[in-house]
């Protein structure tokens, strides 16, 4: 085993692909108040079902922080500057959201990302997120950052087309995963959950992707 091996292993940073790392349980000491978190700015900017252009109900329920939000309807996929839902600003990004995407994504090899925006994206046993690309943030060269909390959920991720073989990712409480490079434009979505518990979450999982939007 080579040196950069072991410092990788010691810094707990996985390759999983050219600009893609897990940071196995990189925010578990902090999910308590990232928790605490996500249930003020859910407060404020309450969990909604987006619709998509297809006119389809999706399963997972969503909200952003940020100075943008994510929002679909029958016009289509976009980023806004208010929630179409309250009509106000989204909630700032907490400083505590900015300073762990940042720090992983230096971690990863992408030193200086700002996140400008947040979802939010709440999974209740059962629901799912289908393949699909993440192409509507303006800035192509910053990565995304993803960070799990509560109850676990299998990740999947493919290649630049959608045909590409899959692989499979187990993600836990704590887990965060880095998506940049080459990696940034793979096909990625989330299997149906399984019934599961986690004591700061009840039967739910929540994730956060950080993003450079604007
Ligand atoms: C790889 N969220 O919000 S996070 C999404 O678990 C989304 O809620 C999933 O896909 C979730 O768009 C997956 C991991 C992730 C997020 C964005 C990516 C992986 C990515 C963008 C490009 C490549
Ligand atoms: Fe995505």
């Amino acid at each position: 085993m080579d040196l950069f091996d072991e410092q990788e292993r010691e810094a707990g940073l996985q390759p999983l692909a050219p600009g893609a790392a897990l940071l196995r349980g990189h925010a578990r000491s902090r999910g308590d108040a990232l928790v605490a978190a996500v249930h003020d700015i859910a407060a404020a900017s309450p969990f909604r079902h987006l619709v998509t252009p297809g006119g389809h109900r999706m399963s997972v329920a969503t909200t952003s922080c940020g100075t943008l939000g994510w929002h679909s309807d029958e016009g289509g996929y976009r980023y806004t500057a208010r929630d179409p839902h309250t009509g106000h600003p989204w909630p700032a990004l907490p400083e505590l959201f900015v300073a762990l995407a940042r720090d992983a994504a230096e971690r990863a090899g992408f030193p200086g990302f700002v996140p400008d925006a947040c979802l939010i994206n709440r999974y209740q046993p059962g629901t799912r997120l289908t393949l699909h690309q993440d192409r509507n943030e303006r800035d192509e060269c910053a990565p995304i950052v993803s960070v799990s909390l509560g109850i676990p959920a299998t990740f999947l991720f493919g290649g630049l087309q959608r045909s590409d073989p899959v692989r499979r990712l187990r993600l836990v409480h704590g887990d965060v995963v880095v998506w940049g490079g080459p990696s940034r434009f793979v096909f990625h979505g989330v299997q149906p959950l399984m019934h599961a518990e986690h004591p700061l979450t009840g039967a739910c999982r929540i994730n956060l992707t950080f993003r450079r939007a604007g």
